[in-house]
């Protein structure tokens, strides 16, 4: 086993969120089937309560054809304010054990407990505590999976819907996954599932029949990680909102400048300082942000978003290009500048989990690892 046995890694993930939170702040609604969402002819499914997924209503499904599946079915809309808000509180609670916490979506975090405030040595004892937490302040239930990397700590925590509590030890891994079946590996879809059935890949143990070379020809980047997750490697660390959220670089200059020239210069140095971080940490972003103090302290920022599927990559021509446009929008005429800075936020949705799929309740092989 490698070093990264060694890590302690949680997944919390909220049950039916939206549709658990309409329940605790409505006493009506509980035991109801229950949809949280837009009632109109093109609206969708955002979640359904537990009584409403046993007649087969799930997340992003037309919220007509939800409807005729349960006829008695109530809908509401969201409120994401509350939503927020309750995510915020869950975050205090995870915050009480370590900050390196990781924010998937609202109601969903990595947390690396291998060092923790509270010097307890078994994470399990810290996914129950944070569970019981949840349920006494926040009224609400969560499910938690405990493993030593985030791939095994996410299917963990779906081991066992809702309110449950799921290890998968190290020394169990390697068997828990070659009876994972393809679908369930976190970054396959529906489109890579297809394709891998047709390669004879079915499970966990078939994907690792399959050489490095040969995952990356067909899969590229996805095949290279799927071939570790398959021998139970992942080391992605868990990194938290701040480091994830955007990449910067700010040059403060010896003397204020106030030559267009110049000023494009020290805009390029600063691009090309950007690019080198971006590509350091692997970093791609959908907003640049163009950041100028002037010589009186003064400062503003310009921001632009790329459209839909674009993104910047650490391409300091493309950056340049771009904050050009911003900086020649701004007035420096009589405004000597003594610091720019760039920055890239506003990562793309992370794809392997628009992916996710969720477990199966059936798919039990390794009671003896399941701890509540
Ligand atoms: P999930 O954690 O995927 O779902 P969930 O918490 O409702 O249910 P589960 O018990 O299976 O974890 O998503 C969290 C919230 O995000 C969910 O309550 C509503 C919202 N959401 C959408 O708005 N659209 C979607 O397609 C999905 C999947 C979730
Ligand atoms: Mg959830």
């Amino acid at each position: 086993m490698t070093s990264e046995a060694l890590r302690r890694i949680i997944h919390v993930d909220m049950d039916a969120f939206f549709a658990s939170v309409e329940q605790r702040d409505f006493p009506e609604l509980r035991g109801k089937p229950l949809a949280v969402g837009y009632d109109g002819p093109r609206g969708v499914v955002a979640t359904a309560s537990y009584e409403a997924r046993r007649f087969g209503i799930h997340s992003a499904q037309a919220m007509q054809t939800a409807k005729r599946l349960c006829p008695q079915l109530i809908v509401v809309p969201g409120r994401y304010k509350v939503y927020k808000e309750v995510s915020a509180q869950m975050h205090e609670i995870f915050h009480e054990y370590t900050d390196i916490v990781e924010p998937i979506s609202l109601d969903e975090a990595f947390l690396d407990v291998t060092k923790n405030k509270a010097d307890i040595l078994l994470a399990s004892t810290i996914a129950k505590e944070i569970k019981a937490k949840i349920r006494e302040r926040l009224h609400l239930t969560a499910s938690a999976g405990v493993s030593y990397n985030k791939f095994l700590a996410k299917i963990a925590s779906d081991f066992r819907k809702p309110d449950g509590l799921t290890v998968i030890h190290p020394a169990r891994a390697t068997k828990f996954i070659d009876a994972l079946r393809i679908e369930k590996f976190w970054g396959v879809g529906p489109r890579t599932a297809e394709q891998m059935h047709r390669l004879g890949i079915f499970t966990g143990a078939d994907l690792k029949t399959k050489s490095l070379s040969y995952l990356t020809e067909r899969f590229g980047k996805m095949g290279g990680i799927l071939y570790g997750f398959a021998r139970g490697i992942d080391d992605r660390p868990v990194v938290t909102e701040w480091e994830r959220k955007s990449v910067s670089c700010e040059h403060t200059f010896e003397h204020d400048i106030n030559l267009e020239d110049e000023l494009k210069e020290k805009l390029r140095l600063c691009a090309e300082d950007l690019a080198g971080r971006m590509q350091r940490v692997d970093f791609t972003g959908q907003t640049l942000t163009l950041k100028v103090k002037f010589h009186d302290f003064t400062q503003i920022t310009r921001s632009v978003t790329l459209m839909r599927e674009q993104v910047f990559k650490a391409d300091a021509g493309f950056i340049m290009e771009t904050a050009e446009r911003l900086i020649e929008a701004i007035d420096v005429e009589g405004h000597p500048i003594r610091l720019i800075g760039l920055g890239i936020n506003n990562p793309p949705q992370d794809i392997a989990h628009g992916e996710w799929i969720q477990l199966e309740m059936d798919f039990k092989p390794w009671e003896e690892e399941v701890c509540e």
